[in-house]
């Protein structure tokens, strides 16, 4: 076991370990050694199972407690002093309040278990954009884990030296008395509790082993912690992938892109273009950090090293360059075991098995009427397993991004591309980003769901003060920023049938974004923003005809002016402290529309 020689650290670790009294302390090194440690105990506790040798080298399946399998929103506290800055967007407790819950509940409760001290880097290690948290976690489960998706051990203490760091806290919740055996997945589910201290910059979570709700270095430090920092510092923690783009005479652009849960972001992340001779390649699949450099421009870090992708609907149709990187050193939890020592799920594969072993635990058959893997099913790989992932990937210095695209699930009237005029116009995209909560019967609005730059349960504080942040990133005196994309990959036709096949094709409209960087491509100026010329976009080869192309690129009028009461009643819940040059961008849309509505009447 190495030392952190470290003030903070060492006040921070003596404090934590009297009150959960656990019977040991290990600080991780984040060696391979430390790694199959972690797996003996799971394998012995029950909780783990090495999968077949030669179909899956060393990996392993999971299985986790039927009551821990996702992130618990409902649970999940921001905790300011004062509630209106954790705003509507989040649940609110007092920082004295949620302190006093908590230390009773961690008051001894990693009695009969050990403590793990994970000294771990968001970023690579030594990068300006990078920083560092220390994780303490009774759970094995998390060690593993945090060594594939954070860069962990000796490495980041030296970077650390006496500097400040994110201490994060968690317990699996569930103590055990002397003598007393221990469940193979122990969890706490009726005392959870994710809680983060935006102004002391602090998580404790307690009572989960799963995800989100306990692997701190993601949601609740890169993005909750993370967007509260960026708000103080200038710079942006956000829900977003960034992707690589070679054009064929070589030339590389970089593009992050925010999209609500199952809008396909690890897809898009990974895509193989359809379009000859294009190249996209994977710098992150979730979360991208970016900082302003010199020259004004924004670059961009992937603060995780390893993707935490669901498994479900993942196949070589789908995603291609996500099944090749799980071919070993993989950790997939709650998915289905096949009856030779491999994995299944659901969507990997047309025809399923004939006999599976569910992820309870179970017999599974076609016929059984349930699912065989978990819908949240997940597999854990680090990224450079992955086989388009970009040289620059762990660059110090980020990437530089050039445009950034926003997108949801939309059926109707939210056309396949559109250009932000100004960066204003780009936030106000961001700001409206929503997916119909279920498939909106054609020609109508279905209820939609806001999901404001794809960070509506991922903000870590008022969602109002976040667009404030993003405009005032406008107002800076020598920033280059990039331009700003809606993409809708969502449209359905009358019918009901998507009219964009999605996946690979998308490729054609990163081209055509591409070309917009470069000042190559022409755009026409419309009331909600800028549309491609039809003969902008490589539609070859496509099954679609004229009739469908114009739906996919027209402004519906009608269709964006009953928006606008929607979007206003969104925008009241915020109240005063909604920026004014949101409602101003608001009212000019109502004014392009009403005004193009006359004219055509
Ligand atoms: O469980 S996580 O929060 O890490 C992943 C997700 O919600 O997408
Ligand atoms: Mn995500």
């Amino acid at each position: 076991m190495f030392m952190v020689e470290n003030m903070k650290f060492e006040v921070w670790l003596q404090k934590v370990k009297g009150l959960c009294q656990p019977d040991n302390v290990v600080v991780c090194s984040g060696t391979p050694e430390e790694y199959d440690q972690m797996w003996d105990l799971l394998i012995s506790s029950g909780a783990a199972k090495r999968l077949n040798e030669k179909k899956r080298p060393n990996s392993y399946l999971v299985r986790s407690d039927p009551n821990d399998v996702a992130r618990v929103e409902n649970r999940t506290f921001i905790c300011s002093r004062k509630k209106s800055d954790a705003g509507p967007n989040n649940n609110w407790m007092s920082p004295h309040d949620m302190k006093m819950k908590l230390s009773n509940l961690f008051d001894g409760c990693m009695q009969g278990r050990t403590m793990y001290v994970i000294p771990f880097s968001m970023g690579p290690i030594g990068s300006e954009i990078a920083h560092i948290g220390v994780q303490i976690t009774d759970s094995p489960y998390v060690v593993a884990s945090m060594h594939i998706m954070t860069r962990v051990g000796k490495a980041v203490s030296d970077q650390l030296g006496d500097g400040d760091f994110v201490p994060c806290i968690h317990s699996v919740g569930q103590p055990l008395k002397k003598g007393e055996a221990d469940v193979p997945w122990p969890c706490n589910p009726d005392q959870l509790y994710v809680a983060h201290f935006p102004e002391e910059r602090q998580i404790l979570s307690f009572g989960s082993g799963y995800g989100g709700n306990a692997l701190l270095g993601k949601k609740c430090f890169a993005l909750r912690i993370a967007s509260s920092m960026a708000r103080e510092g200038g710079w942006l923690a956000e829900h977003m992938l960034i992707l690589k783009i070679t054009n064929p005479e070589g030339i590389v652009r970089y593009i992050a892109g925010a999209f609500p849960s199952a809008c396909g972001k690890t897809n898009l992340a990974m895509l193989i273009p359809t379009i000859p001779n294009w190249k996209v390649e994977t710098v992150g699949d979730d979360i991208c950090w970016m900082k302003f450099g010199k020259d004004g421009r924004l670059y961009a870090i992937n603060p995780e090293a390893g993707f935490f992708g669901v498994a479900p609907g993942t196949s070589m149709q789908s995603n291609a360059n996500a099944m090749l990187s799980l071919g070993k050193n993989c950790i997939f939890t709650n998915v289905a075991e096949t009856d030779d020592g491999d994995i299944w799920w659901e969507g990997m594969t047309e025809e399923p098995p004939e006999h599976l072993i569910d992820w309870r635990g179970e017999h599974w058959t076609p016929n059984s009427g349930r699912a065989a893997a978990h819908p949240n099913a997940r597999f854990t790989v680090s990224a450079i397993q992955c086989p388009v992932i970009a040289k620059e990937w762990e660059d110090r210095a980020g990437v530089p991004i050039s445009a950034i695209l926003f997108g949801g699930r939309r059926a109707t009237v939210v056309p396949i591309v559109n250009e932000a005029n100004t960066w204003n116009q780009g936030v106000f995209f961001g700001s409206i980003v929503s997916s119909e909560k279920t498939a909106a019967a054609a020609g109508t609005i279905g209820e939609l769901r806001r999901d404001p730059m794809a960070m509506l349960p991922f903000c870590g504080y008022n969602m109002a003060d976040y667009w404030q942040h993003w405009i005032n990133l406008g107002k800076e005196s020598n920033a280059q920023l990039p331009s700003v994309y809606y993409v809708n990959w969502f449209r359905k036709d009358d019918n009901g049938k998507f009219l964009w096949p999605g996946f690979g094709e998308n490729s054609r409209i990163l081209k055509w974004i591409f070309e917009r960087c470069e000042g190559n491509a022409e755009i026409t100026e419309t009331p909600i923003g800028n549309l491609p010329m039809i003969e902008g976009i490589d539609f070859s080869g496509l099954e679609l005809s004229d009739a469908e192309i114009d739906q996919l690129l027209r402004v519906e009028t009608d269709g964006w002016l009953a928006e606008i009461p929607m979007i206003e009643a969104y925008y009241k819940t915020y109240l005063d402290r909604l920026p004014a040059e949101l409602s101003e961008e608001l009212d000019k849309l109502k004014n392009r529309l009403e005004t193009a509505k006359q004219a055509t009447a």
